[in-house]
Formats: structure tokens, sequence, C-alpha cells
């Protein structure tokens, strides 16, 4: 990973990779941009509860519907985490309004994430897939709404991996990570 690739910022490290979301291992949590019922769907949701099994589906149940901005959390079944996040992304052009919605997202995560005591969390970019949020737009969103919650306090969040599906994706975010977090470091 390229030292561009990677912030810390008040105690917290930010990350960007390429990868598949379901096989980080090493994090606690995983982040699943999932839809409004919390059911197996495409993209992200449909990988995350392929690896996880009916066990994922049947936690998420009586926790839907979620609301645009909403995050919840389960245990995390098979896959090789302890939980995975739950948010519902803005469509983009149609919920409204959408940088704050997908802040929301992050910021909710991060709550579901510390009030669980999780220490790693992996975001995928969350709505840049069906639900058509321009990605360099959405990475900046991302980024300044990590860098918010750990300026509010995260006390038992450590680390916050983006990972991204495509290198131009990853190349984006390594870019609005640096723009976000290079000039603010204490
Ligand atoms: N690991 C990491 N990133 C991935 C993976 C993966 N395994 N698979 C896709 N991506 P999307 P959304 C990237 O569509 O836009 C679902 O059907 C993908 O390339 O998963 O929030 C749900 O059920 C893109 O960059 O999420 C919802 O209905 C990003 O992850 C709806 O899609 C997000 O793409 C949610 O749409």
């Amino acid at each position: 990973m390229s030292a561009d690739a990677r912030r810390e910022y008040r105690g917290l490290v930010v990350e960007c990779v390429t990868g598949d979301i379901t096989r980080q291992g090493d994090l606690d949590a995983v982040t699943n941009a999932a839809n409004a019922q919390l059911a197996p769907g495409g993209g992200v949701a449909g990988a995350i509860h392929r690896a996880a099994g009916p066990a994922l589906y049947e936690a998420c149940k009586p926790l839907a519907p979620i609301g645009a901005g909403d995050a919840v959390i389960t245990a995390a079944g098979n896959l090789p985490n302890r939980y995975v996040v739950h948010t519902l992304g803005p469509v983009y052009g149609s919920d409204r309004p959408e940088a704050e919605l997908l802040a929301a997202c992050y910021r909710n995560s991060l709550a579901r994430a510390e009030e669980t005591g999780v220490v790693s969390i992996g975001f995928p970019a969350v709505s840049t897939g069906i639900f058509g949020y321009p990605v360099r737009e959405a990475a900046g969103v991302a980024m300044r709404a990590v860098r918010d919650a750990a300026d509010a306090g995260l006390s038992s969040v450590r680390l916050v991996r983006f990972v991204l599906f495509s290198s131009s994706d990853t190349q984006i975010h390594v870019a609005a990570l640096r723009d976000t977090f290079a000039q603010s470091e204490p």
C-alpha cells in the first residue's frame, strides 16, 4: 500500500485498499451497502449475504425496514468478521439532500460500531454502484464524514478501511483522503 493510501488523524487510521469487502478478515466489522429491507440484493449486499449465509438475513429481518442514512448492526454469520453494519445510501438524484444522507450513512455506521465496541471497520463506496452516486463526489463526502466523526470523538474505533472494488475507485478515494486529512493532522 502506498503511503498516500493511509492517514492518521486524532488517533484514527484511515486507509484505502482495492479489494473485496467480504475478504477483510482482520476487521471487526464490515459495512453493507444495503437496501431498505436489509435483504440480499446485488453488488455489495449480494456478496455479503452470499458469504455470510442465510443467518445474516434472519438477523436483519427484525431490524428492517431502514431509511436512507440509517445504519443497524448485526452479527456476521459466516463472514470472517464479528459484525456487519448495514446502511442504506441515498439513490442519487432521488433521495435528497443526497450529500447529507450519504454523510449520515457513515456517521450512523460509526455510531453503531462505537456502541458495540468495534475497533476496526471496513466500508465499501456506499451508493456509488446501483444507486448511481458519482464516485468522486461520494468519496469526498465519505472522507469528510469520517473526519467529522473523529473530530466529535471516537472512543473504540481506531481503524477505518475503505475497500474499493477497482483501482480507479481507489485512486479517487486516495485523492479524497489526501485532500481531507492532509492539512488537518494535529
Ligand atoms: N467489495 C467491495 N466493493 C464492492 C463489492 C465487493 N464485494 N461489490 C460491489 N462493490 P452497490 P449501492 C462496489 O451497488 O450503490 C444492492 O442491490 C461497487 O462497485 O453494492 O449503495 C442493494 O440491495 C460500488 O462501487 O451499492 C441496494 O438495493 C460500491 O461497491 C443497492 O444495491 C457500491 O455498489 C445499493 O446500491
